[in-house]
């Protein structure tokens, strides 16, 4: 396994056990609902938002305790999202993570209340005194996260992707639409160490920029493996974007072309950790795993 590889299982059975301490066991008369949030969120994903967190935290030397409380809760807003977005009302997806999506487990409403607990949850624990000890610190990741994922984040977004269906998008367009989507988590995942770390503007905005053509590399690989690849290797649904005739900018600039887009896209991210040193390793590579993986 190599070096990557082995962070990335690192970073996920860490979030793993941090996720099972933070979620509520299923002991209480609501267990119905702790048994979804559990569902949703455990077992499976690659816990590559996670991964960012971790890796932005350890440049600035943050206590790991600390950033594994913040990439759980945002593998439980990412989490809360795809429940969600597998609702017969959104993209109606049977499978996630290679077992049956939430609904199909549960019952949608309880697909429902679990995405919603676990978007609450989130913010439980980034308010929570064990994140940092310094309010203004705390203040900032609760409203770096709630504008990643709510109207001017990853909830704009999926207003756009639901309006897109059937219609024919600018490259601009659909750049915006996944920046919001996709990206505005990624970027806040990879930010979040800086935070923590109460880094210089100057690295924030580094990380800012490897964010953001980092998302844009990953959602254009989303796109070409939905087209490249099948049910089982993905865990989802596979061949959905052109059944619903999305737009994507595969769609639009065809497979090679899309595929170079995400490779120039990949490069770049990697250049913006150019003032980082060798601590930055990791970021570097999870780029280039954007674009190479194959789930
Ligand atoms: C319903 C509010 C709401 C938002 C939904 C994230 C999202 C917005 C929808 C999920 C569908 C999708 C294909 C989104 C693009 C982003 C993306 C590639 C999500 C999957 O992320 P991975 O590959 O998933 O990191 P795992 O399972 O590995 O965590």
């Amino acid at each position: 396994m190599d070096d990557f590889d082995a962070a990335l299982a690192r970073a996920a059975s860490a979030t793993g056990q941090a996720l099972d301490m933070l979620l509520p066991a299923a002991r209480d008369p609501e267990s119905r609902l702790f048994d979804a949030m559990r569902y949703a969120a455990m077992g499976g994903g690659k816990r590559l938002r996670p991964f960012l967190v971790l890796n932005s935290a350890a440049l600035f030397d943050v206590n790991t305790d600390c950033a594994l409380r913040v990439a759980a809760a945002v593998e439980c807003v990412h989490s809360y999202s795809l429940a969600h977005d597998d609702l017969p009302c959104m993209d109606d997806d049977d499978l996630r993570r290679g077992k049956p999506s939430t609904h199909r487990q549960f019952d949608e409403a309880t697909a429902v209340l679990a995405g919603d607990g676990l978007l609450s949850l989130a913010f439980e624990i980034l308010a929570g005194v064990e994140t940092h000890e310094d309010p203004n610190v705390r203040c900032e990741l609760v409203r770096g996260l709630a504008v990643a994922s709510g109207p001017h984040g990853m909830v704009g977004g999926q207003m756009l992707d639901l309006q897109a269906e059937h219609e024919t998008l600018s490259a601009p367009a659909i750049t915006r639409l996944q920046q919001l989507k996709t990206g505005a988590l990624i970027a806040f995942a990879s930010e979040a160490g800086a935070i923590l770390g109460r880094a210089s503007p100057s690295c924030r905005h580094a990380l800012h920029a490897y964010a953001h053509d980092f998302g844009l590399a990953f959602q254009i690989t989303d796109d070409l493996l939905d087209i490249e690849s099948n049910d089982e290797t993905l865990g989802k649904s596979a061949g959905k974007d052109q059944a619903a005739g999305k737009s994507t900018l595969v769609s639009l600039l065809g497979v090679d072309r899309a595929r170079l887009q995400a490779k120039i896209l990949s490069e770049q991210a990697v250049k913006h950790l150019d003032l980082f040193d060798e601590k930055a390793d990791l970021l570097r590579a999870a780029a280039l795993y954007a674009i190479d993986r194959r789930a």
